[in-house]
């Protein structure tokens, strides 16, 4: 080392080899190289120095930019969203693992799963998104998980039939409660726009197939939509729906999509062409309540203006009736519409 470095540029490096992180070797070489002396013998020490730390700046950016998207962010697609949430083990993991193709983890020990992942669960001929998320517990919620939940369009919560049933749904209840959010069992259609104080949800109560059929109908008289009358008044999961099924057996997996699809508020419709069979194998997907004309809009953004009228089957009075296009529709209803 040249004799004449100073002893402010000797601390500097000490920090430096002690670093244990890049920011802290960032912050150790700038002091280092402001501490140097600055003259001929040291031109190739400060050369070297202001490589390095361009070198660590360039790394710092590169992984500011792989970090990507925050996990718990996840992005809707499918007719809708909903998230499974549950106390450790309950079976989360397993019901994505039965239904999807999602690459999820189960395992026979709590807390495997450490972030949401999405699946899309396809059945008859439309699918909807379930997300897996870690687990709460009373005294924790993982950090993110609550923007994941208030994001979804259902909310599931998912307990084990069985003795512990109760205080695991009354647990989540009470975290979801203390945030803010209280879960109903009623569709999407009936949450005003802007109301975050409250989601469509309903009680999976999974490993049915280890359970006595008792255990579930005591929690469906707990919750049941009739409410749950305490001394207390209301509690948060007053209403809601409960419903068995087994990932194992997959026991009431189709009873389960019925009413999650109940929950979406959402309806298919077949369109059809003047003189050719209806195509029954890939329905509109449009919220209850939509008419003619929305699902025209669907199939073509100018088609609402250029359309003179529809046929209609299913719902209508006779066959193939002619509507307007202001005729509200119903699930199942096949349409064609006339330019
Ligand atoms: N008998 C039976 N076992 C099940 C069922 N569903 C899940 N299991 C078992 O329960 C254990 C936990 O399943 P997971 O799906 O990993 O549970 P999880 O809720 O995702 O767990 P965390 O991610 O830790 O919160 C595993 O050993 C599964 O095999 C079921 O329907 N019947
Ligand atoms: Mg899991």
């Amino acid at each position: 080392m040249p004799a004449n470095l100073t002893p402010e540029y000797e601390k500097a490096e000490l920090r430096y080899r002690q670093a244990t992180s890049d920011d802290e070797r960032l912050v150790a070489l700038q002091a280092m190289l402001s501490a140097i002396p600055k003259h001929k013998g040291t031109e190739k020490m400060q050369a070297d120095l202001k490589r390095r730390i361009s070198q660590l700046r360039r790394e710092e950016h590169r992984a500011a930019q792989s970090k990507g998207p925050d996990p718990f962010h996840i992005p809707r697609s499918g007719a809708g969203q909903v998230v499974l949430v549950g106390p450790p083990n309950t079976g989360k993991s397993s019901l994505l693992a039965a239904t999807t193709h999602a690459p999820v983890k189960v395992a026979e020990y709590p807390f495997s799963t450490v972030v949401p992942q999405p699946g899309m669960w396809h059945k008859d001929d439309v699918q909807i998104e379930l997300v897996d998320t870690p687990p709460v517990t009373a005294d924790h919620v993982p950090t993110g998980l609550m923007g994941t939940i208030r994001n979804a369009d259902v909310v599931c919560v998912v307990v084990e039939a069985g003795e512990a049933a109760l205080d695991q749904a009354d647990m989540v209840l009470g975290v979801l409660s203390a945030r803010g959010l209280a879960l109903r069992s009623a569709p999407r259609n009936e949450v005003p726009a802007g109301d975050s104080s409250w989601r469509p949800a309903l009680i999976a109560a999974t490993k049915a197939d280890l359970a006595s059929s008792g255990t579930i109908e005591v929690l469906r008289d707990l919750y049941a939509v009739s409410g749950r009358q305490s001394p207390d008044g209301p509690r948060p999961g007053d209403g809601l729906e409960v419903v068995g099924l087994s990932a194992r057996t997959r026991h009431g997996l189709d009873d389960w999509f019925r009413r999650l699809w109940a929950l979406l508020a959402m309806i298919r419709v077949y369109s059809k062409e003047p003189g050719r069979p209806p195509d029954m194998h890939k329905p509109f997907v449009v919220p209850a309540g939509a008419t003619v004309a929305d699902l025209a809009r669907q199939i073509h953004r100018d088609l609402p203006d250029r359309m003179k009228f529809a046929r209609l089957w299913g719902h209508s009075r006779f066959e193939g009736q002619q509507v307007h296009k202001t005729e509200p529709l119903r699930d199942k209803d096949v349409v064609e519409i006339h330019e």
